[in-house]
């Protein structure tokens, strides 16, 4: 099995000593074996903070400690003269220091003192993968990498090596937790909880060697499907006797698993609503269940009606999961984490904040965010997420002086982009997407761009001016892909199924609650309160009334919150049609000159690389050019209204 080595192929480091003991001090041990040695002049210790005095930096060290401490994960470096020390409270911390030892110490220079800690402490990566491949889906849900690296044959894989290396890259980035399989639990991974537990507790011991704990997704209506009980009810006493009774054996696999993940009510599969029964009712039943092995559940709030009436004018699928936990906020145990898309709708290439994160206040929440590239170009099209994920953390929940996303939630959560594929992410950039993530979950505040530095250094060997001009290609590729998809927030004009490539009315007169509503007068969205859905209404004040109003609402939401006429003027001084047009002429231009830059560098990497990157390049050209012409072409045919420009439009 040969695999790519990712951003860990080529670090070095001096000697190191270990003042440590401990399962993760032994991983360290282990990964300093096998890391390459450079001679140098600094002496390197790493040790928890009860052997401190067995370095030459102690006081050094008490002296950076915070006052309210490091926690589990935080590490403290401080380098005095030639030496230099990595101490941490508990073995996860100690691990992460390694790492960023790993990471930086080739341009750690002069002395310093740095404190780390995460910013929140679940950060999670969920994986789509079925242990059945489904007829539609695959192995990987929305993967677009090859197959799953947990699951083959429908069994969790006999060889763990590549799980190992996963657990690890996961590892250096910060990444706690790993849901292994698929929200929409299937036949095949219902048993996951029962017949795979051996093979469960065999992956959870690799990620535990990592400091990751595992997580399951479940099927609310297991008990149905593998025992004789011929409900679900979660206020049904047999029910939760048979949640308490399956928890304890998984527990008995998995002594430290984090806890379950569940999709209720949500695409069809099944909740409690069945029975009459609220989603608290639900989740607190699964969370009692689990509460003596302290586990928590990911209890998602991607709750809408999927088999809605486009001619029904009075449900907007944005106002969901407000309306349907809003309501509840204040009954969840406190095990119960509600795990919240980023968007109202569905991780599209803009979309406005989900009211959700701002407006829970007595219940726990976790944010989720899609690596995987589901609605932006799926791996094929290059499309670097650093700035969108950092624009969603940071954002201010109350419209100004208030809380960000970050500092509210109490997790980050996002869907894996990694499959069996020998450079684990289909294009070799997308690797910097995955490198972000956990990145940004341990610092909200880090740079998307420094930290495109930081991938594409440890990733490649190349000369700085090489590096500057492939992280200079790939930092605005994200808004690159916005222009030249669906313009102004509107989202949702992708081909149905697939949701890669253009087809502008494909979800038109569908069922899923996804529609613009263009015709020849206008195009977008009314989520107002005064002529449309109210969604506005459920933010607070003063994002309300800046969404609320035309003139105040952001330019590039625009066609989220409201319906406007073509020759309605932005912000930006541009006509509504004339933004189309020219963003997806620029779009595609972008394209052209990415492809162009790259082409020129691209005989500096490996020819593996090499290929990888232009072939993908070159089929994001194509499909850039067809989303700029079918987005065009059709605005032109509703409007009448040519290109201010000149620019060729096909009629
Ligand atoms: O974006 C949608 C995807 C589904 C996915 C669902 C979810 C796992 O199209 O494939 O199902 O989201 O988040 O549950």
């Amino acid at each position: 099995m040969t695999f790519d080595a990712c951003w860990l192929g080529g670090q070095r480091l001096p000697e190191v000593t270990i003042h440590a003991s401990g399962a993760l001090a032994q991983t360290i041990r282990a990964e300093l074996r096998q890391t390459r040695r450079v001679r140098h002049d600094v002496e390197v210790a790493l040790c928890t903070l009860g052997r401190l005095e067995e370095t030459p930096l102690a006081a050094w060290v008490e002296q950076a400690l915070p006052t309210d401490g490091l926690g589990d994960e935080g590490f403290v470096v401080v380098r005095r003269g030639n030496q230099l020390v990595v101490a941490a409270e508990a073995g996860r911390g100690l691990l992460y220091g390694y790492f960023y030892l790993l990471r930086y110490f080739e341009w750690m220079t002069g002395d310093f003192t740095v404190v780390e800690r995460p910013a929140v402490p679940v950060r999670m990566l969920a994986h789509w993968d079925n242990l059945v491949p489904h007829p539609v889906m695959g192995a990987v849900e929305r993967g677009y990498s090859g197959g799953s690296i947990f699951f083959r044959g429908g069994r969790v894989v006999q060889d763990l090596t590549r799980v190992r290396a996963y657990a690890r890259l996961l590892a250096s980035i910060g990444i706690n937790a790993v849901v292994i399989n698929n929200g929409n639990v299937h036949a095949a991974e219902t048993r996951l909880i029962t017949d795979h537990l051996a093979d469960v507790s065999r992956m959870a011991a690799v990620f535990r060697e990592y400091g990751i704990a595992i997580y399951l997704s479940v099927n609310f209506a297991a008990p149905i499907e593998l025992s004789d009980l011929d409900t679900a009810d979660p206020l049904d006493e047999r029910v939760a006797r048979w949640w308490s009774a399956a928890v304890g054996r998984v527990y008995d696999a998995v002594p430290d698993l984090g806890g379950f993940v569940v999709k209720a009510d949500s695409e069809n599969r099944p909740g409690p609503a069945a029975y009459g029964r609220h989603h608290a009712d639900g989740a607190n039943m699964l969370a009692r269940a689990l509460a003596p092995y302290k586990g928590t559940v990911y209890w998602r709030c991607f709750v809408y009606d999927c088999a809605q009436d486009w001619r029904d004018r009075s449900t907007d699928r944005a106002r969901a999961a407000y309306d349907h936990f809003i309501p509840l906020d204040g009954l969840f145990d406190d095990n119960v984490v509600l795990q919240v898309k980023h968007g109202p709708l569905d991780f599209q290439v803009r979309e406005a904040m989900s009211p959700l994160l701002g407006e829970l206040q007595e219940t726990r929440f976790a944010l989720e965010l899609q690596v995987t590239q589901e609605y932006t170009g799926q791996q094929k099209d290059l499309c670097y997420l650093g700035p969108w994920w950092r624009e969603i953390l940071q954002f201010d929940t109350s419209g100004g002086g208030g809380p960000t996303v970050a500092e509210r939630t109490k997790a980050i959560v996002a869907v894996s982009n990694v499959g069996d594929d020998p450079n684990w992410t289909g294009h070799k950039l997308a690797q910097s997407n995955l490198y972000a993530y956990g990145r940004l979950a341990w610092d909200p505040a880090a740079d998307p761009v420094s930290l495109l530095h930081e991938w594409a250094a440890a990733t490649f060997a190349m000369d700085d001016r090489t590096r500057a001009e492939l992280v200079s290609i790939m930092a605005d590729s994200w808004r690159t892909y916005e222009r030249y998809t669906a313009p102004l927030g509107v989202g949702f004009m992708v081909t149905p199924g697939t949701h890669y490539g253009p087809s502008v009315n494909g979800y038109e007169y569908s069922a899923w609650g996804t529609y613009h509503f263009a015709d020849r007068n206008g195009v977008g969205v009314d989520r107002t309160v005064a002529t449309g859905s109210g969604f506005t209404g459920q933010y607070p004040e003063p994002l309300a009334s800046r969404y609320e109003n035309v003139y105040s609402c952001p330019d590039e939401l625009l066609l989220f919150f409201h319906h406007v006429p073509y020759d309605h003027v932005l912000q930006n001084g541009r006509t509504v049609l004339q933004h189309i047009y020219d963003t997806h002429f620029q779009g595609y231009e972008e394209v052209e000159s990415m492809l162009t830059r790259w082409k020129a560098i691209a005989d500096r990497f490996d020819p593996g690389t090499r290929d990888n990157i232009t072939a993908r390049l070159e089929g994001q050209l194509k499909n850039a050019r067809e989303w700029r012409d079918q987005v065009n072409t059709y605005f032109y045919r509703l409007s009448g209204v040519p290109d201010a420009s000149g620019r060729t439009i096909y009629r």
